[in-house]
């Protein structure tokens, strides 16, 4: 069994590659050329998958990748991810998100048919349609990113529709680990709590602190990733832990598992208040728990106190 995997060098790739070389998948890992090193996420597995250089704006690139290594999974995680990024850069998020997708799967339409296909797709889709959501929610982004998505979600299905490309999306609400990007706020808290913890620092800034996310751990969302392509027939699961807690809840905890005061530390930056909030996300994960028997096995509390340990 061989995988590709688009977004390799990310937070949630190097969690994916891990779990396919404990089932002895062969994974050739998408890396985008970069003139300092942005491998240190996959360094530890170098040495057991194949590099191959490419980037989701490049069809050249992504037509030698699938050509190269004729996989039998393909795992599409490459995006630019940051929402808050999405309104300073719209037309690079657009290029990379929905116009990478729409190259990636041309290329495996025309040398890697009959692979089965993930994607990435994601709860920002739904914006503002009120929680709880599942596959039925109809789709309202509230970002650049959002509407990213949705084009590149849509994409993927009409392939399948078109094609008969065997392509599944995992809809995953937040999820996160110590290996998350720092930009992200339970990363940036996280961080900052041990700057703070640690002499380092003495105040956090930060910018709307009522939104309510659905937030799991990435290890276990990427095995949901991997149930689902081992289903016969390709569908679409919403994956989230059903359960949101707002951004205060997770500043309160990670401030108090040093023994600080999250009140004496915290100031509200008008710099990290976004054009438009989504401003409650909540997953109704029924039909995978019921068709994937997936369950997270990992809770927020737990996420909280790794990312500040
Ligand atoms: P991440 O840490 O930001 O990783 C993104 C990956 O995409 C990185 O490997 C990055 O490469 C790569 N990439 C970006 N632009 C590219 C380009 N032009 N060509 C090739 N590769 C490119 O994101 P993540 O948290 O692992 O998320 C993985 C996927 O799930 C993303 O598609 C994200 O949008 C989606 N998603 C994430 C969440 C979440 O809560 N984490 C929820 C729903 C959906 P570099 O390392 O070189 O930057
Ligand atoms: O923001 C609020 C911010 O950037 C979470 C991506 O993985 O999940 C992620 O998108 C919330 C928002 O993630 C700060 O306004 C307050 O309400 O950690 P975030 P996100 O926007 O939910 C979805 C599912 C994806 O698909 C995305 O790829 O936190 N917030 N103050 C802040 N957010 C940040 N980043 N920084 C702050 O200072």
């Amino acid at each position: 069994m061989k995988a590709l995997v688009t977004g390799s060098t990310g937070q949630s790739g190097s969690y994916l590659i891990e779990l396919l070389l404990e089932q002895n998948v062969e994974v050739f890992a998408l890396v985008r050329r970069s003139s300092i090193g942005n491998t240190q996420r996959i360094d530890h597995l170098k040495d057991k998958i194949t590099l191959i250089f490419g980037d989701m704006c490049d069809p050249c690139s992504l037509n030698h990748a699938v050509n190269y290594s004729k996989p039998d999974w393909v795992f599409n995680l490459a995006a630019m991810s940051f929402v808050g990024e999405s309104w300073r850069q719209p037309k690079y998020t657009l290029d990379v998100v929905a116009g990478g997708t729409l190259n990636l799967l041309e290329a495996v339409r025309n040398y890697a048919p009959n692979a089965k296909f993930y994607q990435a797709s994601s709860s920002e889709m739904f914006g503002s349609s009120p929680p709880p959501q599942n596959e039925l929610t109809p789709f309202h982004p509230r970002s650049p990113y959002g509407v990213a998505k949705t084009a590149a979600h849509l994409m993927v299905q009409n392939y399948r529709e078109s094609y008969g490309i065997q392509a599944s999306c995992g809809i995953l609400f937040n999820h996160e680990s110590k290996r998350r990007g720092i930009e992200f706020v339970t990363r940036k808290v996280s961080h900052g709590v041990a700057l703070i913890a640690n002499g380092k620092a003495t105040e956090l800034r930060l910018g709307n602190l009522d939104a309510k996310r659905d937030w799991g751990h990435s290890f276990d969302y990427m095995r949901a990733a991997i149930l689902m392509m081992l289903r016969d027939k390709p569908d679409d699961y919403v994956i989230g832990s059903e359960v949101a807690y707002s951004v205060r809840d997770f500043v309160s905890l990670a401030f108090a598992r040093v023994g600080l005061d999250w009140e004496e530390h915290v100031l509200i930056d008008p710099a990290f208040v976004r054009p438009a909030e989504v401003n409650h996300l909540l997953a109704d994960a029924t039909k995978a728990k019921r068709e994937l028997s997936w369950r997270p096995t990992i809770t927020f509390h737990q996420l909280v106190n790794e990312m500040v340990d």
